[in-house]
């Protein structure tokens, strides 16, 4: 199980380079760092089309410019290439967004799973299409609005409600598999440091407010990103060897999800039925999660 990292021991270097063109208040830059800084100078970075070439401006090498849907595949070859040549110090690491991995890396992510290939697969979610301006994903929060799902008199936002890919990872059986969030450094060091050091197919998957597509003030990422937590939209969580859940942050009372919500401009539509529906959503997954904490997750 992973331990949170006091932030106060973080000796971790900087591999990321100051400047970027994210949007301001990013939480995929900050993802982007963090995940440089844990893996160290020894990550060879997977990419594929994203906002990544905008906040990652990484010292180590990275490989980018095949297929959007390739990152499996891609990730692979270069693990299994490396491990040929003897470099067995090298840590494959994906930073992927959520549509390359829940929609159309998805077929690449479960084979490379369902093999337990020896890599990390990082996903830094803005529940969207964010670069290429913002068409809704199978991470999309149900009645979001986006520029494929507007809001007008035929369409009330996103129908469908959000995809639970980390289940359906976990549920590959492999070594790890978590859920963190920007908004949570400690837990999040902590997972990615334990996801390091252990061998096999690793998957987290880490909530990243994005304050152009969702509209917030880009001063509010983290405080969005947290209250999505404390409202359990975004619960915090790993899966041990495709078996063992165990909840890494258990707040008393979640907070209704309304609050969240409203501090949203994609959400600024939504009736109270609407809110509702999202609200008894969560609190039935929140109850069943806290049930089998400690146990099998399925
Ligand atoms: C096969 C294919 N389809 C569509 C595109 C266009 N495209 C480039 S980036 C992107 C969005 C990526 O979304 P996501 O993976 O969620 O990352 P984000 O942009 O949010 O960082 C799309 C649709 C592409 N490059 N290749």
């Amino acid at each position: 199980m992973s331990k949170p990292f006091p932030l106060r021991n973080l000796e971790y270097k900087e591999h990321i380079m100051p400047a970027n063109q994210a949007c301001q208040g990013c939480a995929g830059s900050i993802v982007a760092r963090i995940v440089s800084k844990v893996m160290g100078p020894n990550m060879v970075r997977q990419q594929v089309a994203c906002c990544g070439p905008a906040f990652m401006n990484v010292r180590t090498p990275t490989i980018y410019g095949e297929v959007f849907e390739g990152a499996g595949a891609m990730m692979t070859g270069l693990s299994r290439a490396f491990k040929r040549l003897g470099r067995d110090d090298i840590i494959v690491t994906g930073i992927i967004g959520d549509g390359g991995t829940v929609d159309i890396g998805f077929q690449g992510l479960s084979a490379a799973a369902e093999r337990n290939e020896d890599l990390i697969w990082i996903v830094y979610d803005n529940e969207a299409y964010m670069n290429t301006g913002g068409q809704r994903s199978g991470a999309t929060t149900r009645y979001a609005r986006t520029t494929t799902t507007p809001v007008g008199s035929l369409s009330r936002g996103k129908k469908e409600r959000k995809k639970n890919v980390p289940l359906m990872v976990a549920l590959h059986n492999v070594p790890y598999v978590a859920t963190a969030s920007v908004s949570f450094p400690e837990d999040l060091i902590g997972k990615l440091a334990y996801a390091r050091d252990l061998e096999g197919f690793r998957y987290i998957h880490i909530s990243a407010p994005c304050p152009t597509g969702w509209a917030f003030d880009p001063r509010n990422s983290i405080k969005v990103g947290r209250e999505m937590v404390n409202a359990g939209l975004w619960p915090l969580y790993e899966v041990l060897g495709g078996e063992t859940m165990q909840l890494t942050y258990k707040p008393k009372e979640l907070r209704p999800v309304k609050e969240v919500l409203k501090m949203q401009g994609r959400f600024r539509h939504i009736t109270d039925d609407e809110v509702e529906e999202i609200q008894q959503e969560v609190s039935y997954f929140w109850e069943r999660l806290k049930a089998k904490d400690g146990n099998s997750f399925f």
